[in-house]
């Protein structure tokens, strides 16, 4: 069995190492590297709990033709059919590629090679143009290539780190630990956060800015024209290294011409952005980390060159601790970047829209059929699925019917569509159901080749388990398609390495230093240097074999005239503005122990803890002002569809503002899919949408009954109006709710959690006076299922049932509490679990604070574990110990 393979967390760009290991009972161990160089041996709590997700539990296992298991002979020989016949009769755009950042280099690669070179279209896009591809957009338009150029490095070595549109704490944890503990080490370290809402990022925050939604580059176009006229920018480095500095200033000065003009169009006081600037301006080693909140709008590239403009007029980039620094969400979304993952990209960072990178490309392919321009991206690829353009699409890692905006045409489009081959880990997904045919990938863990994490590191995942069933690489399946559609010598791979060396050697192809992505030195690689490879950031050439930390430190750049560029950036604001109809701003992003569409986090009782069920938070004024309470029911609509989910009240977020997590989906709740409201609208320049903002209105849902269910079994809710479901441990949970009240409870009750005929014992308890009714389904003496229903939200705490389903045997006792929904004893009772590492609860760690005196984060982690493990957790321990305290003071 295989013990400490070293391979890399699947989950967030910040890519972590990981030492992964089976053992004889089959037993999977996950530890952190301590040598690698994104984490040095941390991990957070979802990297921590991957084995949970390794189950086997929906796995895809055969492939598929219309639901029926066939070989992959078989499979492979009709999709490659099918294929061919759409090409022959409608042309090669009639085809489309929908792939993923989660894809290894390897597999990413062979796809574009397919389509662009092969097949001859160029309408293959990935989910990374949801992701990164505003921030693609502004590097190439600044630096003439998509070239990040910042190490993790330069977080600790930085004196200012300004975090905006990124809840770090929550989305690239282990990154955002490096900056705690850069802090603490060094408290001149100042960190400001611009972001709308208050997120545990902003927990290190000396200064948060709760920026109007989508005002960013207003801010930012502010700070140039103070920079320059305070006469904070470096001459030197302009006048050397940049063009279009007027140009620039000019458009911005056009928005910004006091200090008090910019606060009022960002909602922000002039006190605040004056502090903001003066840091700015007076810290030489600045970093701007920036992500979805930058990106995800319609002119998320504008967004993102004014950052970079400022970083221009300053000469801040290059050298240790500065730079504009854009972190990747997925974890190999850097590597498709490198392969030409987009629609409007080329292999190797080649351009597609040149005449001579084509013919450099498919010189080194022998392509057949060179694409000749750029495809169709993500949003506009459905559309053109819908309007019958495309007729057969390939999805591969990556759950669209999810994850794209305006949902019910994305969904409507893969109804249409004639032919839909679906390649995934996961047999049951709201994207697997429109499939004519599945093919079942292998994933982590299964899996072999290359991936590259933010900083541009290129590090190894390595397989430590077997490919249950019939499941296949990626790489595998799409060369043995393209095997079939007459190109085998061109995809004759036998291995990823021999793909990843072939990649590297296009990487180097006649580049001679023209194109910064260069990997040359990683052609050639043999079979045990492949195996052996350790991490390394490129480009990686002959004169740098062990890579470079950080870009531009000659202050040489890519463009034709070796300048950067400034970009003039316009002020915008988005095409759908609320109005009275649909009076708030919908927001959505992501919350800190989910993954995306939940099909590998959402098999973990650990990760499900935390947040367990889908909601919308909004402002209390606002919910007070419109009789909407904590915990209830709303029903979130916008002009392109509506959502179930529970309300959450905040202080700190504006009224006019609400926000959605991104998670769930009709696998996992009734009605909870955030991009089924969300609007198509995208970035005109990089094609991403604009997920950060929707008009939407809100209104109660009218349930006339709240429930939970918890059972060993998954259930079938689908009859109920409402139902979310989360895994605990040994069990599932079903929130539930509903308009109708029953007459037969007990039939009700029993049709949900026997549905099986056979004979089961059952308890009941049922108030009629106050329409509450509680029932257990008891085999064999253990707990099998119970359901607690009743007229308001508040309803007995879940957590000390669940524990009765760790035990073989309910008591008495047990019995009896089951029926009045109350534990026991009162120590029993935990409370809504904090921290998942350990399974700390909230009532136990208030208990802590009122009972043991603990009185800092420090003293919880002593004495309940509670935040010692990855700290992820920590912010919202603080948060806690700050309520309890200021209760126990009044
Ligand atoms: N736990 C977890 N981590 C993840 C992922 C996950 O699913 N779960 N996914 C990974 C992926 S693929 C990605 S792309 C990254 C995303 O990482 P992030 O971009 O950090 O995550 P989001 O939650 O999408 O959005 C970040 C923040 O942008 C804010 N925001 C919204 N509008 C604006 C605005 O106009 N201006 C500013 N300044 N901020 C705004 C939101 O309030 C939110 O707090 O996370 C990665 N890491
Ligand atoms: N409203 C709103 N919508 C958003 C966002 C937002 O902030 N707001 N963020 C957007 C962003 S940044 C992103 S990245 C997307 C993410 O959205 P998606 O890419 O749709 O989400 P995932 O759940 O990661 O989908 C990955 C799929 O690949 C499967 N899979 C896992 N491993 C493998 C493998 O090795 N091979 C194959 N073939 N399949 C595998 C998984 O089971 C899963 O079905 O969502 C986007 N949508
Ligand atoms: S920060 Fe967490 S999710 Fe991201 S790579 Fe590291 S362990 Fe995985
Ligand atoms: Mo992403």
């Amino acid at each position: 069995m295989s013990n400490n393979v070293k391979t890399t967390c699947p989950y967030c760009g910040v890519g972590c190492g990981i030492l992964a290991g089976l053992d004889e009972t089959g037993k999977v161990s996950i530890k952190a590297d301590p040598d690698h160089p994104a984490n040095f041996g941390r991990l957070c709590s979802k990297g921590a709990a991957l084995a949970d997700s390794l189950s086997m539990e929906g796995r895809l296992l055969y492939p598929e033709i219309e639901g029926t298991p066939h070989s992959w002979d078989n499979v492979l020989d009709y999709v490659a059919d099918k294929f061919r016949d759409v090409i022959e009769k409608h042309g090669p755009d009639a085809l489309g590629f929908y792939v993923s950042g989660q894809l290894l280099t390897e597999d990413y690669y062979v796809a574009n090679k397919l389509m662009k070179g092969f097949i001859g279209s160029a309408n293959i896009d990935t989910n990374s143009r949801l992701c990164m591809s505003s921030a693609v957009a502004a590097y190439k338009r600044a630096f003439g290539s998509d070239s990040v150029p910042c190490a993790y490095e330069d977080l600790e070595r930085a004196k200012l780190v300004i975090l905006t549109g990124s809840n770090t704490a929550w989305c690239h944890p282990v990154l955002y630990q490096r900056v705690v503990k850069a802090k603490k080490e060094n408290p001149d370290l100042m960190v400001v956060v611009i972001d709308p809402r208050k997120t545990p990022s902003c927990d290190i925050a000396d200064l948060h800015l709760a920026i109007k939604p989508g005002a960013d580059h207003r801010l930012f176009n502010g700070l140039l024209v103070h920079l320059h006229d305070a006469q904070e920018s470096n001459p030197l480095f302009v006048n050397h290294h940049t063009e279009g500095l007027d140009a620039a200033l000019a458009c911005a000065r056009e928005q910004a011409a006091s200090i008090e003009q910019v606060a009022a169009s960002c909602a922000l006081a002039a006190d605040d952005v004056r502090r903001f600037y003066k840091l700015f301006a007076r810290t030489e080693r600045v970093v701007t980390v920036f992500s979805q909140g930058i990106n995800q709008w319609s002119y998320g590239t504008d967004n993102a060159n004014s950052i970079i403009n400022c970083h221009l007029l300053t000469g801040r980039i290059g050298r240790p601790g500065m730079g504009p620094f854009s972190l990747t969400g997925q974890p190999n979304a850097m590597g498709g970047r490198e392969v030409g993952g987009l629609a409007n990209q080329l292999a190797a960072h080649m351009d597609i829209n040149s005449a001579a990178d084509r013919d450099r490309v498919q010189r080194f392919w022998r392509a057949p059929n060179m694409v000749q321009g750029e495809g169709l991206k993500a949003v506009d690829m459905f559309r053109a699925v819908a309007d019958g353009k495309i007729r057969a699409l390939w999805i591969m890692a990556t759950n669209p019917a999810v994850s794209l905006p305006d949902n019910a045409q994305v969904r409507e489009a893969l109804k249409k569509c004639e032919f839909v081959v679906v390649s995934d880990c996961v047999r049951k997904t709201d994207t697997t159901q429109f499939a004519n045919v599945l093919l079942p990938a292998r994933t982590w863990g299964e899996r072999d080749g290359a991936v590259t994490n933010s900083e541009r590191r290129i590090s190894r995942q390595r397989a430590f388990i077997p490919a249950p069933g019939q499941a296949r690489a990626d790489w595998w399946i799409i060369s043995a398609v393209a095997k079939r559609l007459g190109f085998a010598e061109a995809f004759a791979y036998q291995e990823p390495v021999d793909i990843f060396n072939e990649h590297a050697a296009l990487s180097g192809f006649e580049n001679n230093g023209q194109r910064d992505f260069d990997i040359s030195a990683l052609a050639g690689l043999t079979d045990a240097e492949y195996e052996h490879f350790q991490p390394r950031q490129w480009p990686l050439t002959a004169e740098q074999p062990d890579g470079v930390t950080r870009m531009f430190s000659d202050g040489r750049f890519f463009t034709e005239s070796g300048r950067a560029q400034f970009i003039a950036v316009a002020a915008s604001q988005p095409v759908n503005p609320p109005d009275a109809e649909y009076p708030l701003q919908l927001n959505s992003g992501r919350v800190r122990d989910h993954w995306h569409t939940l099909t590998r986090t959402g098999k973990s009782a650990r990760l499900s803890a935390h947040i367990y069920e889908p909601f919308v938070e909004l402002n209390s004024e606002y919910a007070k002002k419109n009789y909407i309470s904590e915990g209830e029911l709303l029903c979130v609509r916008s002009r392109w569809g509506s959502a179930v989910v529970r309300a959450r009240l905040r202080e700190d977020l504006a009224p006019g503002s609400v926000f959605m997590p991104i998670h769930w989906n009709d696998q996992f709740a009734s009605d909870a899919r955030v991009d089924a409201l969300v609007n198509p609208e995208t970035d005109p320049v990089s094609g991403q949408p604009e997920f950060k903002h929707t008009p939407v209105q809100i209104e109660t849902y009218a349930a006339n009954w709240y429930g939970f269910v918890l059972s060993r079994r998954r259930l079938e809710m689908q009859q109920l109006d409402y139902w979310a479901c989360s895994k605990g441990k040994n069990l599932w949970r079903y929130e539930i709710a509903g308009k109708g009240m029953p007459e037969d409870w007990a039939g009700c009750a029993r049709r949900l959690l026997c549905q099986t005929a056979e004979k089961v014992e059952w308890i009941e308890f049922f108030d009629k006076g106050q329409s509450r009714y509680r029932a257990a389904r008891i085999e064999d003496g253990r707990l099998e299922s119970c359901i607690f229903i009743g007229p308001e939200v508040t309803l007995p705490d879940r957590e000390w049932l669940s524990k009765l389903f760790a035990s073989d045997s309910l008591d008495d006792k047990e019995r009896g509490s089951l029926l009045t929904g109350r534990p026991a004893s009162a120590e029993e009772d935990s409370g809504r679990i904090v921290c998942s590492c350990f399974g700390v609860g909230i009532k136990t760690i208030e208990k802590g604070i009122r009972e043991q005196g603990l009185q800092s984060v420090e003293a919880i982690g002593e004495a309940l574990r509670a935040g010692t493990n990855c700290g992820s957790c920590v912010p919202e321990i603080k948060a806690i110990l700050f309520s309890s305290i200021n209760q126990q003071q009044k």
